[in-house]
């Protein structure tokens, strides 16, 4: 189908095509050009444009809208300072009820292998001389002289007591240090209320004595007792400067 367009065209050119072959045989006046063609419909819409810039934002609307919805939470803040220590706690309910320790192997085994490691660790100690044992005791000096009362201070702080001979044996082993540092030393003996009567230090009376010859002879006026290096004792006023001898 041809366009309107295309029609007026067409109806012009055949209009000059008739006027020049009819110009040779019957040349005439031309006509009235005919009246123009009514317009055309309109064309066809043209392709889309380009998209356009966006718009300024709007004006802000009224305060009297509703809130919108609550933001996401913000990233975790930083850990805050160690509170207070709280209250003690209820004490618990008591455990079953265990072996008695004499007869739980366990607990036997580990004693016995302790008893071990003690005996080794007294046996270097002896093998050095740092030690002296007898009876149930250890003997053990730090080789310096003071007087009596710091005597017992130096062996209490060390977890002992002044060394006290209660049998010849113990008198014996004591007489070995008093031998091998060459010095007297002050014993566990004190005398009472009365003079001459002589006790250990938690006043029960002596079981045993080594007195020298004439011994004790100061009447009231020496209240201690310190051993000779051939293991006699005298008694002493405690103001002297004797070995230390302690026993544990
Ligand atoms: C000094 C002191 C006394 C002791 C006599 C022994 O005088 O040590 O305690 O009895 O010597 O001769
Ligand atoms: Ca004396």
């Amino acid at each position: 189908m041809l366009s309107p367009q295309s029609l007026h065209i067409l109806s012009a050119a055949t209009v000059f095509l008739v006027i020049c072959h009819a110009e040779d045989k019957c040349a005439g006046t031309p006509g009235i050009p005919g009246t123009p063609g009514a317009n055309g419909l309109p064309g066809r819409d043209g392709r889309d444009g380009m998209k356009g810039n966006p718009g300024p934002p709007g004006p802000q609307g009224p305060p009297s809208g509703i809130p919108g919805l609550s933001g996401r939470d913000g990233l975790p803040g930083m850990q805050g300072p160690k509170g207070e220590r709280g209250d003690k706690g209820e004490k618990g309910a008591p455990g079953p009820q265990g072996l008695p320790a004499s007869v739980d192997p366990e607990l036997q085994e580990r004693l016995q292998c302790l008893k071990r490691r003690i005996t080794s660790v007294e046996g270097v100690l002896t093998l050095e001389g740092m030690i002296t044992k007898v009876s149930e005791k250890i003997l053990a000096t730090n080789g310096k002289e003071v007087n009596f009362e710091t005597t017992l201070e130096a062996c209490k702080s060390a977890g002992g007591s002044i060394a006290t001979p209660r049998n010849k044996e113990e008198n014996n082993a004591i007489l070995d240090i008093v031998k091998r540092f060459n010095r007297y030393a002050y014993l566990g003996i004190k005398e009472g209320e009365i003079p001459g009567e002589f006790h250990y230090l938690d006043g029960t009376p002596l079981n045993y004595t080594n007195w020298h010859a004439k011994e004790p002879n100061g009447k009231g006026g020496e209240n201690c007792v310190e051993i000779y290096t051939d293991g006699a004792w005298n008694d002493k006023k405690c103001n002297q400067n004797r070995l230390t001898i302690c026993e544990f």
